[in-house]
This record gives structure tokens, C-alpha cells and sequence, in this order.
């Protein structure tokens, strides 16, 4: 028996095998989890299909977060022919290149509600549209960085909308339980993804986390689908509204 049999979860946030929702989805399917999957749009339909093939889903619906009309379809797909739910995971961000270099103060008004809505919105909608397929002592999930917290030299408009997603994380919390569900945010250390790809300098990032970080490593998709596992299983049926942080302990240290 695996640490999920018998649950159902959908995931978003899968765009190819490097991210994070990738991982978290094969670890779900080794620990006996059904799966559903979502993705953006149908840019992304030609190379997530396959994924989702290879992963076993039982269902792939596209769903732009941003339009209310996706994620009414998408639920409603979901409903029915996949049923009840038990794990949701989000694992989604986007803040326009231009916002994620140079001085926080520059940012733009669109770039700021783009980003905000795309990264930190989306969870309270998803949570939203799923509440009404929760089974009891379902948990949700959703990805943070440690940009949230501290600075991070060009996280900026990012490390704002995360610090919305973590604050929401807690006052969703409130109310999803009200129904026995949880909901936890990981805050995982930096990773080489798509969402990664772009970033200048990405490479010293990870050479820094090596250097500095209690364990002297990076963190992989397979360690966060790990700590996803304990999160979306009964063995954490306590645990609301927390940030966990997956990093090697980066987080803990100070000079
Ligand atoms: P990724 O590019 O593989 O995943 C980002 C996903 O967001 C993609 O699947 C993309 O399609 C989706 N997305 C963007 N706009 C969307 C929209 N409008 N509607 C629906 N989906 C949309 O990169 P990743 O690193 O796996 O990122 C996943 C999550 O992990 C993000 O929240 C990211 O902030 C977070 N995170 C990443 C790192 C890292 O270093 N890679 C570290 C900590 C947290
Ligand atoms: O959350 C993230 C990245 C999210 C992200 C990445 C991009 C790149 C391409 C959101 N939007 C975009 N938009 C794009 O156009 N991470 C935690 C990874 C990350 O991104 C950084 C980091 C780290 C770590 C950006 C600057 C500095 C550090």
C-alpha cells in the first residue's frame, strides 16, 4: 500500500518533466495516487499530453488561471469525470522578465496585477472551485520561495506576490477547515526549471545555496515531491496553513 492509495489528486502547474508539479506528480503516482492534470493553455497542450499519458492521468484539462470562465470549465470537467478530489496542488507563478531584474521600486502597475493574479489570486479561485469536490481531511498545496521572507536580488515583484500566497495560505486555512481540509504552502529551495530558465545569473544562485545551505546541496523535484507526499497524506493530517521549507535549511542561517 502506498502513503496515498485511494486519493485523487489534480494537479497544475506542470509545463514539461523539469517542474516541480512534475515531480510531485510522479511521486504522488509511485506512493498509488489517481491523477488529474491541468496546464496553461493550448500552447502547452502538444507537450503536456504526452506527460500526463506517461504519468497515468485519468484526465488533462487545459485552465488559464486568469480567466474565471477556464477554471468554471475546468472544474466542471473535472466533476464530472473524475470525481471527489482529495489532493489539490498548485504549483504556478509568472511575473513579467522586465519585473524580475533591476530596482523593486520600478515596477509596473500591470506587471504588478498581472503577477499578483497569475501567482497569488489563483490559489484563493483554485481553492474556491475545488472546495465544493473536497472530500473531508483533503489537503491542499502550493509552491513559495524563500523571497518571500528576505530580499532576494532580483526576486522582487515575485517575492511579493509569494508573500501574498503564503499570507493567503494561512487565511485559507481558516476556512478550509471549517470543512477538514488543509492547506500548506513548501517554500523549496531554487531549482534549474523552465521558470528558472530566464533568470541571469541562476547558476551562482545554486552555487551559493551549495556553499552556504546547512547541507551544502541543492534540492531537487524529487525532494520536493517527497515532502509534497507527506503533505498531501494523513501523516500530516495536522499540519494547516504552514510554510515548510524545503531547502537544505538554507532559510535557518544567519551570518
Ligand atoms: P515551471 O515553469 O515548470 O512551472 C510554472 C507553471 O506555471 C507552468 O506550468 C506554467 O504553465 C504555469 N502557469 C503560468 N501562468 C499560468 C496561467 N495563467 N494559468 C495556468 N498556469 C500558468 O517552473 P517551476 O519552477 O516548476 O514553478 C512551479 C512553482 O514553483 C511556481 O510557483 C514557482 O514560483 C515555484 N518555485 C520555483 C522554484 C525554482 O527555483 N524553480 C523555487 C521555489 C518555488
Ligand atoms: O518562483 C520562481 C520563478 C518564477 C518566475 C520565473 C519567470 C522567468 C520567466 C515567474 N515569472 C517568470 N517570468 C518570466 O518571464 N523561482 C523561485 C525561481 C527564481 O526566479 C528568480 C530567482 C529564483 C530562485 C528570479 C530572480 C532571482 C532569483
Amino acid at each position: 500500500m502506498g502513503l496515498l492509495t485511494g486519493k485523487k489528486a489534480l494537479i497544475f502547474g506542470i509545463a514539461n518533466n523539469k517542474s516541480i508539479a512534475y515531480g510531485i506528480a510522479k511521486k504522488f503516482k509511485e506512493e498509488g495516487a489517481e491523477l488529474a492534470v491541468s496546464y496553461a493553455g493550448e500552447k502547452l497542450e502538444s507537450r503536456v499530453v504526452p506527460i500526463a499519458e506517461e504519468l497515468g492521468a485519468k484526465l488533462c484539462v487545459p485552465c488559464d488561471v486568469t480567466c474565471d470562465e477556464d477554471i468554471a470549465k475546468a472544474f466542471g470537467i473535472i466533476a464530472k469525470d473524475f470525481g471527489n478530489i482529495d489532493i489539490l496542488v498548485h504549483s504556478i507563478a509568472f511575473a513579467p522578465g522586465e519585473a524580475l531584474k533591476g530596482r523593486y521600486i520600478d515596477t509596473a502597475r500591470d506587471a504588478f496585477k498581472l503577477s499578483m493574479d497569475i501567482s497569488a489570486y489563483s490559489l484563493v479561485a483554485l481553492c474556491k472551485a475545488a472546495e465544493p469536490i473536497m472530500n473531508e481531511w483533503g489537503s491542499v498545496i502550493n509552491m513559495s520561495y524563500y523571497g518571500a521572507e528576505k530580499v532576494v536580488t532580483n526576486y522582487n515583484l515575485m517575492g511579493v506576490a509569494k508573500a501574498a500566497l503564503e499570507c493567503s495560505t494561512r487565511y485559507l486555512a481558516c476556512d478550509l477547515g471549517e470543512k477538514k481540509v488543509r492547506i500548506n504552502s513548501i517554500s523549496a529551495g531554487p531549482i534549474k526549471t523552465l521558470a528558472a530558465s530566464g533568470i541571469g545569473g541562476f547558476k551562482n544562485i545554486l552555487a551559493h545555496i551549495e556553499e552556504r545551505s546547512p547541507l551544502h546541496q541543492n534540492v531537487t523535484i524529487e525532494d520536493v515531491g517527497d515532502t509534497a507526499a507527506f503533505l498531501a497524506s494523513d501523516l500530516s493530517k495536522t499540519i494547516t496553513g504552514e510554510t515548510l521549507h524545503v531547502d537544505c535549511g538554507y532559510n535557518v542561517v544567519g551570518i
